[in-house]
């Protein structure tokens, strides 16, 4: 691959969309795929496709560029097991580039900034539609799907090409991902793409993936969710101050979530100067975007969907206090937006282990 690409308008295509994609964009010789800062699984997955959409039709190598760190050890281990290399923005040089694609996020979402003037040629999100720019190729945003990896698996399999067992492996990790297990964020197209990709995929991998190991500094994260986290009404608050990673913050408010007495857990962390937060409901309707907006309120920006948000607040050089005044404000808001009585506070953990009666199991009857 690479030296002979495959006709665009052989037999081959039948999908008019990939089509339309490929014609725009024929010729073109130096490609950047750029996913979101911080990349998450689904943004990582939709790139590798595209890459390789890239490759086999155009005959041009892709380099997948990202902006601040990938941190969670599964992101981490899905590079790595999938042999997939991607790129700091800071490294690349975008003139240079005759095609820009950007998944699973849009010019003008705060937290991908691109060069000043820099349109991109192909744009490929599922995020609710953002605006779309003079220039731009080829533009399919807002799709009501749960990933942007099934829009791009499906330029694959509407047209039946071939698809690699790693390039499968990352579809396939990107729809499970967003889509919360394909549980119910998963739309029936989301659960199609799976469900095709599954026999060219490889499964033992993907456990793998979801099953990175860790280092030991992640469960000093744990013990501090744990320990700072509060409980008020039915929601839980837990600020874990400092962060090596960013990630850190969705991953323990996925994990506080699971206590059985909660609707919504909000986490904040501070990396890079800059207060990072994450919302997450067990409320079908939750709208968390606009919770997560009115909980950074005029101090940062959010964003979100369904029941998950996230949101940046920045700090500057602010000291500790003005942080904690900020952390302070920032339950406030939040609290306030899902309508949970500040009164009702404890902390998350039960006083004593006798508690576990309150959760007995009623076994079916033999
Ligand atoms: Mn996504």
């Amino acid at each position: 691959m690479g030296v002979h690409p495959i006709p665009i308008n052989g037999s081959e295509i039948r999908d008019r969309s990939l089509l339309r994609l490929l014609n725009a964009v024929r010729g073109r010789k130096i490609s950047l795929i750029q996913v979101h800062n911080n990349p998450d699984p689904d943004s990582i997955g939709a790139a590798v496709g595209m890459r390789a959409l890239y490759s086999r039709y155009l005959g041009i190598e892709s380099r997948i560029v990202f902006g601040g760190i990938v941190g969670r050890a599964e992101n981490r281990a899905m590079l790595r097991l999938l042999e997939v290399k991607i790129v700091p923005a800071n490294k690349v040089d975008y003139d240079e580039a005759d095609l820009l694609t950007l998944v699973d996020t849009q010019p003008g979402f705060g937290h991908t900034p691109l060069p000043e003037g820099r349109t991109p040629e192909v744009v490929i999100d599922h995020h609710p539609e953002h605006e779309r720019p003079e220039g731009v190729l080829y533009w399919d945003a807002g799709r009501p799907v749960g990933a942007t990896a099934t829009m791009v698996a499906q330029f694959f399999l509407r047209n039946g090409i071939p698809i690699s067992r790693n390039v499968a492996t990352a579809l396939m990790y990107g729809i499970k991902s967003d889509t919360h297990d394909l549980s119910d964020e998963a739309t029936e197209e989301d659960l199609e793409a799976y469900q095709q990709l599954f026999s060219y995929g490889d499964t033992a991998l993907l456990s793998q993936i979801e099953n990175a190991r860790v280092p030991r500094s992640y469960f000093t994260v744990f013990q501090k969710a744990i320990e700072r986290a509060q409980v008020f009404d039915f929601a839980c608050v837990s600020h874990l101050g400092r962060i090596h990673n960013p990630d850190m913050v969705a991953e323990m408010a996925d994990f506080l979530l699971r206590c059985e007495d909660l609707r919504w857990t909000m986490v904040t962390g501070i990396y890079n100067k800059t207060l990072h937060l994450s919302l997450r409901s067990t409320v079908a309707n939750a709208h968390a975007g606009a919770a997560a907006r009115k909980a950074v309120g005029v101090m940062g920006r959010a964003g979100g969907h369904g029941r998950m948000a996230g949101g940046q607040i920045p700090l500057g050089d602010a000291d500790k206090k003005t942080r904690r005044d900020v952390q302070q404000a920032v339950t406030d808001l939040f609290l306030d937006a899902i309508k949970a009585k500040r009164s009702l506070a404890s902390e998350l953990k039960a006083e004593d282990l006798s508690d576990e009666t309150d959760t007995k199991i009623d076994l079916p009857p033999l």
